[in-house]
């Protein structure tokens, strides 16, 4: 297992590569490029720039979160063939600057969606929280965008670009024809396209569970448990057609039995497409109600032991983050991603590590 750190760059994340260095655990960062429209090729030089400012800190640049995945693929419609062909020509450049796995989500129109970006806990630390009965009384989706964009004090928020949230009507419009079958089969014809050129790139493909892992405002969403996932793992089967396990996007919802879907992959032949692990811990308050905690087990709704020991017992070898932190000791950060409690995180899933591998 490789520990690595999610990092926005230095435009965009107030933790420099330093503090990052200085986490026992960790080798590597988890980059993007913010800003590249969604679509097109990404930029050669950027590229370059960002690993060369990353390898200078002392780590390594071998994960990529996202690239994301046009609307028009998901609708199947439009410009798909050309985003689709962008899109290899962006996995063919990260191959030159050594990246091995590349996390994207195939969830229409929003990626993570919370009601609060910073609900208080008890010990004055703040979470992100979610409220189904909330979300239900949101008539406009394009203001509950703004309104996150606006809690998030300005920072960039991966998967809410400015481009999307323009045509959200339009978006709406098109999904209407849209369940979650005809996304299933455009999710397959994007895959056929795109696994062989990530297995000429050896670049593993993750997608990451929707999160929520439910329908929200009628859009459908199919990255959402054991059976639909391996559904997907097996629409193309080749090791590079993967899976980032986001311990808490799938768990958020009670039915899913992480450890349980983590050795059921590895009964079914599958846990070498778990390529890259999130690994938090949610606490469930009732169906459709959570907020996300420290990681320590006793936390939150998930046993942090059962799940590691699953992935060292199915033979994980892959990349793991510490997902979403708590804000605490005063940190200004971006909701979810403050250096601390994610540096805390890092260091006690790496003692679970340790404990079960010694
Ligand atoms: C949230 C993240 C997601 C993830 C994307 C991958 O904190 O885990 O935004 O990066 O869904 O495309």
């Amino acid at each position: 297992m490789k520990t690595v750190f999610r990092w926005f760059g230095t435009e965009n994340d107030s933790i420099p590569l330093k503090h990052i260095r200085q986490i026992p655990s960790v080798e590597g960062v988890v980059v993007t490029l913010p800003g590249s429209p969604v679509g097109a090729v990404w930029d050669e030089n950027r590229i370059a720039d960002l690993k060369k400012t990353v390898e200078d800190s002392g780590l390594t640049m071998e994960v990529v979160e996202s690239v994301e995945i046009h609307e028009d693929i998901k609708l199947g419609s439009g410009k798909r063939d050309e985003y689709i062909e962008n899109y290899a020509a962006t996995l063919r450049l990260l191959k030159k600057f050594g990246v091995k796995c590349v996390c994207y989500n195939f969830m229409p129109v929003f990626d993570w969606t919370r009601s609060d970006l910073a609900y208080e806990l008890p010990d004055g630390s703040t979470v992100l929280y979610y409220d189904q009965s909330e979300i239900d009384k949101v008539t406009d989706p394009q203001k509950m965008a703004e309104d996150m964009k606006r809690d998030s004090d300005g920072a960039y928020m991966p998967g809410w670009d400015a481009e999307k949230l323009d045509r959200l009507i339009e978006l709406f419009e098109l999904y209407k024809n849209i369940d979650g079958e005809r996304l299933f089969v455009n999710y397959k014809y994007f895959l056929e396209k795109i696994i062989p050129v990530a297995e000429e790139c050896d670049i593993k493909m993750a997608v990451h569970p929707d999160d929520p892992p439910w329908n929200i405002f009628g859009l459908p969403r199919i990255v959402n448990n054991q059976k639909n996932i391996e559904r997907i793992l097996r629409a193309v089967d080749s090791p590079y057609n993967g899976l980032t396990l986001c311990t808490g996007s799938l768990g958020s919802d009670e039915n899913n039995d992480v450890p349980g879907i983590i050795r059921y992959f590895g009964e079914v032949g599958l846990a070498d497409r778990i390529h890259f692990v999130h690994a938090r811990n949610v606490k469930i308050l009732k169906p459709g109600l959570f907020h996300e905690s420290a990681h320590l087990s006793k936390m939150g709704s998930y046993d942090m032991y059962a799940i590691m020991k699953a992935l060292y017992d199915v033979g994980f070898d892959g990349y793991m983050r510490p997902d979403h932190g708590r804000m605490i000791w005063d940190e200004n950060g971006r909701p979810g991603y403050g250096l601390y409690d994610r540096a805390i995180g890092a260091e006690y899933l790496n003692g679970i590590w340790e404990a079960i591998n010694n």
